[in-house]
């Protein structure tokens, strides 16, 4: 693990396939939620259903040219929102770059997503351990940002019993995700009490996928 120094700038290897990125979004914060608000008056969050019929508590949304949905039928890839009947919002030219800038300091040339999905966490919301599983082609890398309160990320193995580490995710924190790395288990703690100067009482995570 290269570990030089902390902060804006420093890519530390995890792992083979996982790299993390502090503090990479925080030049783009204020950018990022100014684009994030007009996501969210689009696309407005949502609790999803699982297949099983619960629903999930972290509220979710997406931009890009198809979202990650849940339902009754299953998890899948949709081009239009179930909530308003239309497109999903455009992915921003900020997101995209800030995705991509990320994806080339972990290695992954030419990185180019056509989802967003937006996960918010408010204190006690979780994320159960799971897989990233169902984009097209797992040759892509996800790229995560985490904005508001911090979290502690659970990094599983390629089995679901692996032991997980955890690692503590903050504001403008970007973890990588690809290759042998690509299809580990993972999820989030429940999100403690706090509040973020700038996002209040809740976490915003951003993960972008190449899924179509
Ligand atoms: C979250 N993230 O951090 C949820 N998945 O709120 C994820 O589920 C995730 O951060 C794949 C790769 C990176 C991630
Ligand atoms: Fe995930």
């Amino acid at each position: 693990m290269s570990d030089l120094f902390a902060g804006e700038g420093t890519c530390v290897r995890l792992d083979d396939g996982v790299a993390y990125l502090p503090a990479h979004a925080l030049p783009d914060d204020d950018a990022l939620l100014e684009a994030l608000q007009g996501i969210l008056s689009a696309a407005p969050l949502r609790h999803m259903v699982t297949p099983g019929g619960l629903a999930m508590s972290v509220a979710m949304t997406n931009c890009g040219e198809a979202g990650w949905v849940s339902d009754r039928q299953g998890y899948r890839y949709a081009r239009e929102d179930p909530v308003t009947g239309r497109a999903w919002p455009a992915m921003p030219a900020l997101f995209r770059a800030l995705a991509a800038t990320a994806a080339a300091a972990a290695g992954f040339a030419e990185y180019s997503p056509d989802v967003c999905l937006v996960n918010q966490y408010v204190p006690g919301t979780r994320l159960s351990l799971h897989q990233d599983r169902d984009e097209r082609d797992f040759a892509h890398p996800i790229v995560s940002v985490s904005l508001g309160l911090p979290a502690t990320f659970l990094l599983g193995g390629l089995q679901r019993r692996d032991p997980a580490r955890r690692l503590p995710l903050g504001h403008g924190d970007v973890l990588v995700w690809g290759g042998p790395a690509r299809l580990r288990f993972h999820g989030v703690l429940a999100l403690k009490d706090g509040l973020h100067p700038q996002l209040g009482a809740r976490r915003i995570n951003l993960t972008f996928r190449r899924a179509l």
